[in-house]
């Protein structure tokens, strides 16, 4: 095992953090504290973290309507994101975006985005600009399957070979875009496939295994840092939850569900750091400060002031 213990417990930290803040939302959104539609990650997490955890801060990252766990996994405060999900001054959008509009440009996150596929056009100008300035930032960028069936995929990727970018396209594929079934909307097999149009290198990786999707971006990430251009990645995962908190999900199977719980990748990783020789003590002493640092972002959100009314055309255009 190339990564250290230490390193492996910092990915389990972070893919628990990401589990246990969506449970919170979705319990403040069940209280109706939480307005707009909110989308959950709960059973992709290791996507987010496998691949964040081979970048620095400087990096950039692009996400997507379902983008709790990639804000976290690049460093996001739990404290602003919790904010702006109740709607609260203090919050990353100042609580007049919400679920779907964190960024923290600070750190290389880019933006949720609302429109499917969004993210896939703003990384390749931030690929481009790190090509520019000669520096040797990378950008991952995360979408759905369903968005590689919009136009702006197919652009994106021909222009990011065509200038050879150091972007890492990363799709997780969850096997649903809303209601609708990948596999028969997708008119590959394996969104993967779609990499040779554009003749970059592709990858199939198993998304609920954190190691093998790090190791998979690891190789994308040198290949973009080497002026190999851009990967595509195609991370095979699952959502558990519906497509919206609230969603009766009756285009789905329970069972189907129940299979890939089975698979879940953050008991994975509690296996294999037990495996490693961590305790059961040190995973639970890691879920006892998440909770807390969580108890202290929900105080710290619904303790402060909602946006002034005076602020509603603030930040709409550069001064
Ligand atoms: C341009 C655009 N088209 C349609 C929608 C409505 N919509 C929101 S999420 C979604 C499904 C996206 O599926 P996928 O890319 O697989 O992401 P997932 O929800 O599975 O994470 C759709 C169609 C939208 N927000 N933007
Ligand atoms: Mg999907």
């Amino acid at each position: 095992m190339e990564l250290s213990k230490e390193r492996l417990l910092k990915m389990y930290e972070d893919m628990l953090k990401i589990r246990l803040f969506e449970e919170r939302a979705i319990k403040l959104f069940n209280k109706g504290l939480i307005r707009g539609p909110m989308h959950v990650y709960i059973g992709q997490e290791a996507v987010a973290v496998g691949a964040c955890a081979n970048l620095r801060e400087e990096d950039y990252i692009t996400s997507t309507h379902r983008g709790h766990g990639h804000c976290i996994a690049k460093g996001g405060e739990l404290k602003k994101m919790t904010a702006e999900l109740l709607g609260k001054a203090t919050g990353y959008s100042k609580g007049k975006g919400g679920s779907m509009h964190i960024a923290d440009p600070e750190i290389g996150i880019l933006g949720a985005n609302g429109i499917v596929g969004g993210g896939i056009g703003i990384a390749p100008g931030a690929a481009l600009s790190a090509k520019m300035r000669g520096t040797d930032q990378v950008a991952v960028c995360f979408f759905g399957d369903g968005a590689t069936n919009e136009g702006i995929f197919h652009e994106s990727l021909n222009l990011a070979a065509v200038w050879e970018l150091p972007i890492v396209y990363l799709c997780e594929n969850n096997k649903y875009g809303l209601t609708s079934k990948a596999d028969e909307v997708l008119a590959v097999e394996d969104v993967a496939d779609r990499a040779a149009s554009y003749d970059i290198p592709s990858e199939i990786v198993d998304g609920n295994d954190v190691v093998a999707v790090y190791e998979a971006v690891k190789r994308a990430v040198e290949r973009a840092k080497d002026s190999g251009g851009p990967t595509l990645i195609e991370a095979k995962t699952y959502r558990w939850e519906g497509h919206f908190v609230g969603d009766p999900c009756v285009y789905r199977d329970d069972c189907e569900v129940e299979e890939w719980k089975e698979r879940c990748p953050i008991d994975r990783l509690g296996e294999l750091l037990v495996e490693e020789g961590a305790t059961e003590e040190e995973l639970k002493s890691i879920r006892e400060q998440i909770e807390q640092d969580l108890d202290e972002a929900v105080d710290f959100a619904q303790s402060s002031p909602e946006p002034e009314v005076e602020s509603i055309f603030a930040d709409i255009f550069v001064d």
